[in-house]
């Protein structure tokens, strides 16, 4: 009974190890895809889902996601790059703070033959170092809400004057989002920003620039926030300073993250132009591409769209972010 008992302890024993080995064994030499993923930080509403979406996808595909948070600082993406090249992951991506500042790394990952990819927010680097870059049109967003105004403002017989909050500083968005939306207006000549500063993309940023802002300008019409975030943060601001955002200030922002969507439709906002973070699946496929060898695109779009306070209102009901 005794031996029967230990007999059938060590054959219980020898299972585990068994199982244990082939676990252990498993991960070694399953295949499994890794990908190393530097993330900007968790700076908005935009952020989370993007993080989401790509821990998601990653999950769904069946790829090993080693994810690193920069919190806005550059410094901490390249040490996170240079980590998972001295980890010799099969993919590299990432989504670059700012636009430069970039050529040392990303030289150093092509010469160890790891392939890199961009997401979201484009470098000013040579762009043999990178395999594709996966992100919006940030100059056709600005454009985008800079031709609403045009069209709100046709009939205008005085200035209209517009405060921006910019984008993190030296960020490809920022960049292009003022860009487009200033030649946008440019149509016509009663569209002034009189004022365009930094809120870095969050909603305490957007609050305390926008105070500034109405403390120094007895006269604003028009706000353009670079995304919900500052909007959302700005609103705050507006109503704190005894205004009605919507309508003594009309309020354009970019995202069209669930609170912007309810900001519009509650008529709190006037206009978004959409961009997407739902980037996962697409960068779980182009991660599985490059990784065997496949050419890709040089560069991949994602689609978007523009949301009025009506359009928003029918939106939200089914919005996932
Ligand atoms: O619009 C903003 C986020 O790079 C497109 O970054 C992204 C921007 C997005 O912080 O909310």
């Amino acid at each position: 009974m005794k031996i029967k008992k230990m007999v059938a302890g060590l054959a219980v024993s020898l299972l585990a190890i068994g199982g244990l080995a082939a676990c252990g064994k498993d991960k070694a030499d399953d295949g499994k895809l890794v990908l190393g993923f530097s993330q900007v930080g968790s700076e908005s509403g935009w952020r989370t889902a993007n993080t989401e979406s790509i821990k998601a996808a990653a999950a769904e595909a069946g790829i090993e996601l080693r994810f690193d948070d920069a919190q806005q600082k550059q410094e901490n993406q390249l040490k996170a790059i240079r980590q998972f090249i001295a980890d010799k992951v099969d993919v590299i991506a990432f989504s670059p703070v700012v636009v430069e500042g970039w050529d040392a790394v990303l030289k150093e990952a092509y010469d160890a033959g790891i392939p890199v990819i961009l997401t979201d927010r484009a470098v000013n680097s040579d762009a043999k170092y990178y395999k594709t870059f996966l992100g919006s049109d940030f100059v056709k967003e600005g454009r985008l809400a800079g031709e609403w105004l045009v069209n709100e403002e046709k009939d205008a017989t005085e200035d209209v004057n517009i405060v921006e909050l910019q984008g993190t500083t030296g960020a490809a968005p920022a960049i292009d989002r003022k860009k487009g939306f200033a030649e946008a207006i440019a149509a016509n000549p009663h569209l002034k920003v009189i004022a365009s500063q930094t809120g870095d993309f969050t909603r305490a940023g957007g609050k305390q620039v926008m105070e500034q802002f109405l403390k120094a300008n007895p006269k604003i019409d028009v706000l353009f926030a670079h995304n919900d975030d500052m909007g959302l943060g700005a609103l705050e601001a507006i109503v704190a300073a005894g205004k009605v955002p919507g309508k003594d200030i009309k309020i354009i922002t970019i995202d069209a993250v669930r609170d912007g969507m309810q900001a519009l439709a509650d008529g709190k906002f006037n206009f978004i132009a959409e961009c997407s973070p739902l980037l996962g699946p697409q960068l779980m496929d182009l991660a599985k591409k490059v990784h065997a060898g496949e050419t890709v695109p040089a560069r991949i779009l994602t689609e978007e769209t523009t949301f009025t306070q009506e359009t928003a209102k029918a939106a939200l009901p089914t919005r996932k972010y």
